[in-house]
């Protein structure tokens, strides 16, 4: 077994240059500004998410005491202007949701709802009373949204909603129910669509409001760092300057979503490069039959192909960070690239932890804990399928939902 070992040939100089979660150098085509945002989140992944998250998933807990510092950093409402906000470009954004879901998807959940699905809305569509109320307090963590989009009769399809508000006076009265809302229980201010008679509209609906209530989901084996909610609606009422003027229509809520799927198509890569670079250490010293497990060729092509998938991922989410800011993005990129790299972060994660043996089933080890997340960041903001169907519409032209 020993003279097995012994005969490995060693691998070529040129090879060891290359970034092994980084083959193609994106980070050369960073630019520096950019390359400076990825660096300052990864250090705060380093130094205060990864030596806590494994003891927060197990115990079922979301961090909270992480939010000043990612305030601090302006990892809130990166991409806005104004208020308060950083005003980063969308591969900043996209960056910083890399390196938080490499620590883990929770981590990056609550930001992505904060800012895009939160903030965003806010400052694309609420009255300038609206944003400043809001804006300058959420940018510093201060005040915590969540998004009431989902009800428990079918997520997929949002236009058949059945929370609705009432014109009651000058205040609207709201009725219904939401589910799966994350940050809904520690939420300050829910950003909440109905139907009314004009068509969906949102409603801004703030904790302690009578009728309004926001139990933890208990018993989830996914996103167990992060905190998920139902949300009731018993008559609440909403005063007329907390409905956001600037949109009616599905077109509200989706064009909130185009900004989150577009963060998580970053953002996975992230999850995947944790567990590959997990992979690599443990492949290099577990020995079996007398040599590294690294050396077998079929764990070769394994990790190549985990390889070939992050960069092909990460390629793509370069190409639609750049054409977000050229604002050539359209839904269809944004489907195709969550859908392309949600499958590739999850079926690495997967292979991951078949891996490392009985090994992968422990916590100790994070790519069952990026596996289980990713389960559900496959589902939301759109599961796999309503993505396929939304690509096979832009190519057929006819619309299979
Ligand atoms: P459809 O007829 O296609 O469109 C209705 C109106 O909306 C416009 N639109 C969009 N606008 C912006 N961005 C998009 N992506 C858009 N897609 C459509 C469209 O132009 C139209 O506008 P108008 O002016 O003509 O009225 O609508 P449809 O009913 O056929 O539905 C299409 C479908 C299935 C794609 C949509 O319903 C959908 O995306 N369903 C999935 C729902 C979903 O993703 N829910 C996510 C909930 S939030 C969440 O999961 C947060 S998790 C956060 C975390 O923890 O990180
Ligand atoms: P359904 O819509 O009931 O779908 C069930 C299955 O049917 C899926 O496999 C789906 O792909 C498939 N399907 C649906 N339509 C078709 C079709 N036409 N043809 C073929 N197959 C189809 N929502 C929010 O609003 N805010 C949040 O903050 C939020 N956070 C979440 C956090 C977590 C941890 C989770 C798990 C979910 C969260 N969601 C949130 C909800 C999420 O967006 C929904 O779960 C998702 O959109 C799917 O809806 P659903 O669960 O009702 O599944």
């Amino acid at each position: 077994m020993a003279k097995a070992a012994a005969s490995a040939k060693p691998a070529k100089s040129a090879a060891a240059a290359l970034d092994p979660l980084d083959l193609f150098d994106v980070r050369a085509a960073l630019t520096d500004e950019e390359r400076l945002v990825q660096e300052s989140v990864a250090r705060l992944v380093d130094g205060e998410v990864l030596p806590v998250i494994q003891r927060c998933f197990e115990e079922h807990r979301f961090p909270k005491e992480l939010i000043p510092k990612l305030a601090s950093l302006g990892l809130l409402g990166s991409s806005l202007e104004g208020y308060e906000c950083a005003g980063l470009n969308a591969i900043c954004y996209g960056l910083i949701c890399q390196e938080l879901e490499r620590g883990d998807s929770g981590i990056r959940s609550f930001v992505s709802v904060q800012s895009s699905l939160c903030m965003y809305p806010i400052w694309a569509f609420g009255s300038e009373e609206q944003k400043r109320k809001y804006l300058p307090r959420m940018a510093r963590g201060e005040l915590i949204g969540c998004f009431g989009l989902t009800e428990p009769h079918g997520g997929s399809d949002p236009a058949n909603m059945k929370t609705h508000a009432k014109k009651r006076g000058t205040d609207w009265v709201l009725n219904g129910s939401k589910m799966w809302i994350t940050n809904g229980a520690i939420a300050d201010v829910a950003v909440v669509w109905a139907t009314t008679l004009d068509g969906i509209r949102g409603f801004l609906v703030e904790k302690g409001t009578p009728g309004f209530s926001a139990p933890e989901i208990q018993h989830k084996f996914s996103l167990r760092a992060s905190i998920t909610a139902s949300l009731f609606f018993d008559n609440v009422v909403v005063p007329a300057e907390r409905v956001l003027p600037g949109v009616v229509g599905l077109k509200g809520p989706l064009s909130c979503l185009n900004q989150a799927r577009y963060g998580i198509a970053w953002g996975v890569i992230g999850a995947a490069q944790a567990c590959l670079k997990q992979l690599l250490d443990y492949t290099a010293t577990r020995t079996l039959f007398g040599r590294p497990l690294s050396h077998n060729q079929t764990i070769q092509v394994r990790l190549a192909d985990m390889a070939r998938r992050i960069t092909t991922a990460q390629l793509l989410a370069l190409q639609l960070g750049r054409m977000k800011e050229a604002g050539t993005m359209q839904p269809a990129h944004v489907s195709l690239a969550k859908w392309n790299n949600c499958r590739m972060a999850l079926d690495i994660a997967r292979d991951c932890r078949d891996m490392l043996g009985g090994a992968g089933i422990s916590a100790e080890y994070s790519p069952i804990r990026h596996m289980l997340n990713l389960e559900s960041v496959i589902t939301y903001e759109g599961t796999e399928t309503i993505h396929q169907l939304t690509i096979g519409r832009e190519l057929t032209g006819f619309n299979a939902f």
